[in-house]
């Protein structure tokens, strides 16, 4: 997008702003953000523009929803099973009448989704162009009720809207929380409760980390042993295990009915212990490394030299490829440290040719933008950006060759840095993140020569050394997830600690609600 055109569409941004704060605030040269007004109801991610309105719609037990076309069913039948858990209403899906419209007919214009959000005292209506935007749009209208609506058990009402209008479509086109099942297993079960949550704060990309030194979690036909064996182990020696592929497909379902798409991570060439220790022709030696239940990395790499590590990763992508309908395949390229830098260049370029022969753009964390890769790939920034910008290099060298960057720096959006030297769990080699710092950075801003245009989105990655339950990995995510979620969905312009402090302190009692583990950081007013 050109800076001129930048520019208008935020003097444009600011003046809807404006123009949605009452009368008295509008005298103000710089107007603070209509959700910062006492009244405004307290929303995470904020909406781009958002007026308080008279009225108030009470859902009742003859309350409907209502979606005039197939394509808002799905948005539909995710708010009527939230809402007849905790109100025990029937709320049955009509298409026609009112109550609370779900309407895909168009004529917003904010892309696939973008939403309009009304309520009057007649009912709610949510405009969107696609099914997806209703899906954001019931996000927010689930944060305008009281927060028992998250109750996973019948609570009494009332149920009470008060009056809105929203306007709201994301900043970032990719808002993704990452979730490392290697170094710990989680069930099926547990990684439904993960992606369920994050849906509620409108990520849509789930980065599901697959194999590590420490595990091989995903059943690959052609290479039985490498579940079988190498998903048999954990750090610190814990239980291990491994998704089916019907188990796979089960999570890339449950993750499409709430229009998130699920990104598997194969990490290559280093990380790669569990997949090494399983066959020992994949060793440039011949011979099998033990499992490792440690937390070393860089130890491990592929035999970059030998034909059939080319094969394998032919196998393994092609049947990962054809389980997951979205366009990404993630093939790790991290802490390579037992690569030859030379050799390391030229397996990207493989990797990268086989990921495009079973139709899928690659993905990687930055290093992979030290070797040539195509303009659809992505890279992932993490390492943390000192002073000097030093270790900035990939992602620069990644916007130079115009591939998109998601911003997952370590030292902001890394959910397994402890939150003060007093955290039970985590890690501290990227610093401290409490949770104004996970909150306060622009990812357009942390990069010389990596600006908004360059910038796909932001991703929360949470790495398990360390976390076994998922309350643990719930209790490290929350309340940082939602910040990060906030920089990836809301306007530039309406980021500020001040503001969002007020409003994810709101998200306490709805976290108590539905039961979710989370760190009452002294910084947030809960
Ligand atoms: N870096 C490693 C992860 C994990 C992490 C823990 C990346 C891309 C440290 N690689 O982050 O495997 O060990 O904080």
């Amino acid at each position: 997008m050109s800076r001129r055109l930048t520019s208008a569409l935020a003097s444009a941004a600011l003046i809807t702003l404006a123009a949605a704060l009452p009368a008295d605030a509008q005298s103000t040269a710089t107007p603070t953000h209509a959700s910062a007004h006492a009244s405004a109801p307290k929303l995470v991610p904020v909406p781009v523009s958002l007026h308080v309105t008279s009225g108030t719609y009470q859902i009742t037990a003859k309350t409907k929803i209502v979606v005039p076309s197939g394509t808002g069913l799905r948005a539909a039948s995710y708010l009527a099973s939230l809402l007849r858990r905790s109100t025990g209403f029937p709320l049955p899906i009509a298409r026609e009448g009112a109550g609370i419209v779900l309407d895909a007919s168009g004529g917003v214009g904010q892309g696939d989704e973008g939403y309009r959000l009304s309520v009057t005292s007649d009912g709610v209506l949510i405009n969107a162009d696609t099914g997806e935007g209703l899906f954001r749009g019931v996000q927010t209208l689930r944060q305008l009720l009281p927060a028992k609506v998250e109750s996973h058990a019948k609570q009494a009402g009332p149920w009470a809207v008060s009056g809105v209008e929203i306007e709201d479509y994301p900043r970032f086109a990719y808002r993704g929380a990452m979730l490392d099942v290697a170094r710990h297993f989680f069930s099926v079960k547990q990684v439904k409760r993960y992606i369920d949550l994050a849906a509620a704060y409108k990520v849509n990309a789930f980065h599901l980390h697959l194999s590590d030194d420490q595990g091989w979690r995903i059943a690959i036909k052609s290479w039985p042993r490498l579940a079988k064996f190498g998903g048999r182990t954990a750090v610190d020696g814990d239980p291990g295990g491994y998704y089916t592929q019907a188990d796979y497909r089960e999570i890339v379902k449950y993750a499409q009915q709430r229009f998130i798409t699920v990104i598997p991570e194969i990490d290559t060439p280093g990380h790669t212990n569990a997949a090494l220790a399983s066959y020992a022709k994949l060793n440039c030696d011949g011979k099998a490394p033990k499992p490792y239940t440690g937390t070393d990395v860089g130890f491990s790499s592929l035999c970059t030299g030998k034909d059939i590590t080319y094969a394998f990763l032919d196998d393994v992508i092609r049947e990962l490829a054809k389980l997951t309908p979205g366009p990404y395949i993630h093939i790790g390229g991290d802490e390579a440290h037992s690569t030859k830098q030379k050799d390391y260049v030229k397996f990207i370029g493989k990797v990268q040719k086989i990921v495009h022969k079973y139709g899928k753009s690659m993905m990687g964390w930055e290093e992979i933008a030290n070797a040539k890769i195509s303009q659809d790939s992505v890279a992932a920034h993490w390492n943390p950006v000192t002073g000097t910008q030093e270790g900035t290099e990939p992602a620069r060298s990644a916007a130079k060759q115009g591939v998109k960057l998601i911003m997952a720096p370590a030292d902001r959006a890394y959910l397994d840095m402890k939150y003060t030297h007093k955290t039970p769990l985590g890690q501290d080699w990227a610093g401290l993140v409490e949770a104004r710092r996970a909150y306060d950075w622009d990812p357009a801003k942390l990069i010389t020569g990596v600006g908004e245009s360059d910038v796909l989105g932001v991703e929360a990655p949470i790495w398990t050394e360390t976390m076994k339950t998922l309350s643990e990995v719930e209790y490290m995510a929350y309340p940082r997830l939602p910040g990060i979620a906030e920089i990836g969905w809301s306007p530039a312009s309406s980021h500020s600690w001040r503001g969002y402090r007020s409003r994810i302190a709101a998200q306490g009692p709805r976290w108590v609600a539905g039961s979710v583990s989370f760190y009452r950081s002294p910084q947030i007013p809960f």
